[in-house]
C-alpha cells in the first residue's frame, strides 16, 4: 500500500534519511578478479583459497590464504560509484562517498606476530583516519600458525598484545566488530582488511558473552579488542567471529555438532541485542562465513545451516584455525 504524502514528507522521516547511509551490498561471487573489478560499484573484492593472487595491481583487492571447503567465492562489496582507489604506504585503500576499505600486509619479522600487529595497526589506523570514510566499522585479522606456542606465547594472545598496542587511545571500549583466523599456509604475513563509513556505526555486545575486552586474565595478557557485532550507519548488522563461547569459556570441547548450536545461539543472541526489526535468526538475507577447524566437519555445518538460512548461496565455509584450540566452528557474516 502507499503511503499517504503527508507521512512521505513528515519531518522525522526526513531526519532519518539524512543520517543513514544506503547499504553496503556485501555478497559471494563466482567470478574472476578481473571480471569483479570491471563493475565500477566495486569497493572492495576478498578472494579466498588462492582465487586472483598475485593479481594485486588493483587496489580494492585481496587475497586470503584460506583454502575453501566445497565450492569457493569472492565475496564483494559493492557501493554507489564514483569509487577513489589509492596507496599510503603499507595500506591500500578505496572508497565511494560512504564506505572504505582499506588493507595491509605486514610481513612478520622473526616471528613476530605482536611487533606485525602493532605496526599493521598503527599505520591502518592512521591511513583511515585521514580519510573521507573515518569510522572503522569491522576488522578481519588472517595469520599463519594462529595456535602456534604455549600459553601466553601462543601466537594469537602475542597478536591480542600488539593489536592492543596498535590500536591504543582510539576506541576506548568502542571497538569494531571483528574476526581474528589462522591461516594455514605458513607464510608468516599479516593481513588486516577494514570496513570503515563516512558516519559511525553502533557497537554491539551480546548478553550471553562477556565482552570481549574485558575476558579476565587466564586467556591472556591483553583481552581481545573487538565488539561482538557493529550496526552499520545503514542499519545492517556485522556479525564479529562468533563461537561456543558462553560467558568467557569455550563449550562443549570435541563436539562440533554442539558448538555449532552454541554458535547459534550466540548468533541469534546478537541479532536480539541489536534489536534490528527484520528476521531473528540468520536467513535468506544473511551472508555468513563459516571457519572450520577439520574440513571433515563441513557436510553436517553446511546441512544445518542451509536449513536455518533456506539455502547454502550465503554460506561460504572455510578451513582455518579457531583463536582457542578447542574451539572447532566459527562464524561470522551480516545480517540485514
Ligand atoms: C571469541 O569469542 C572467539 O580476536 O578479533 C572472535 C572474533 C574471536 C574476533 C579477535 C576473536 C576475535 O573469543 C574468538
Amino acid at each position: 500500500m502507499r503511503e499517504p504524502v503527508s507521512n512521505l514528507l513528515a519531518p522525522d522521516v526526513i531526519t532519518e534519511r539524512d543520517e543513514a547511509l544506503p547499504p553496503l551490498r556485501i555478497g559471494y561471487a563466482r567470478a574472476s578478479a578481473a571480471e569483479i573489478l570491471r563493475d565500477p560499484n566495486v569497493v572492495a573484492a576478498i578472494g579466498f583459497d588462492g582465487v586472483g593472487k598475485g593479481d594485486s595491481g588493483d587496489p580494492r583487492w585481496i587475497s586470503v590464504g584460506l583454502d575453501a571447503v566445497g565450492a569457493s567465492a569472492v565475496e564483494v562489496w559493492r557501493g554507489n560509484g564514483p569509487i577513489r582507489t589509492g596507496r599510503d604506504g603499507r595500506v591500500r585503500w578505496s572508497h565511494d562517498d560512504d564506505y572504505g576499505f582499506f588493507a595491509i600486509e605486514v610481513e612478520e619479522s622473526a616471528g613476530d606476530i605482536a611487533a606485525a600487529a602493532e605496526a599493521a595497526y598503527r599505520e591502518l589506523v592512521a591511513c583511515i583516519q585521514k580519510g573521507a570514510t573515518p569510522h572503522v566499522l569491522r576488522l578481519w585479522n588472517y595469520f599463519d600458525a594462529i595456535n602456534e606456542g604455549d600459553g601466553d606465547e601462543e601466537r594469537y594472545r602475542r597478536f591480542c598484545v600488539g593489536r592492543a598496542r596498535g590500536m591504543a587511545g582510539i576506541w576506548q571500549d568502542r571497538y569494531p566488530a571483528a574476526t581474528a583466523i589462522g591461516r594455514r599456509d605458513g607464510v608468516r604475513v599479516l593481513q588486516v582488511y577494514a570496513l570503515t563509513a563516512r558516519t559511525p556505526g553502533l557497537p554491539v555486545e551480546n548478553p550471553r558473552q562477556v565482552n570481549a575486552w574485558r575476558y579476565p586474565r587466564e586467556f591472556g595478557p591483553t583481552p581481545p579488542t573487538f565488539a561482538r557485532g557493529m550496526t552499520t550507519p545503514a542499519g545492517q548488522l556485522l556479525i564479529s567471529g562468533t563461537a561456543a563461547v558462553v560467558g568467557s569459556a569455550s563449550r562443549h570441547h570435541a563436539d562440533v555438532g554442539a558448538q555449532l548450536d552454541e554458535t547459534l545461539a550466540n548468533v541469534e543472541s546478537l541479532i536480539q541485542s541489536a534489536g534490528t526489526n527484520g528476521a531473528k535468526t540468520p536467513g535468506p538475507g544473511s551472508l555468513l562465513k563459516v571457519y572450520v577447524r577439520d574440513a571433515n566437519d563441513a557436510p553436517l555445518i553446511v546441512a544445518k545451516l542451509s536449513h536455518a538460512m533456506q539455502g547454502a548461496d550465503g554460506i561460504l565455509v572455510l578451513s582455518g584455525d579457531i583463536c582457542r584450540r578447542e574451539l572447532l566452528v566459527e562464524i561470522d557474516g551480516v545480517h540485514t
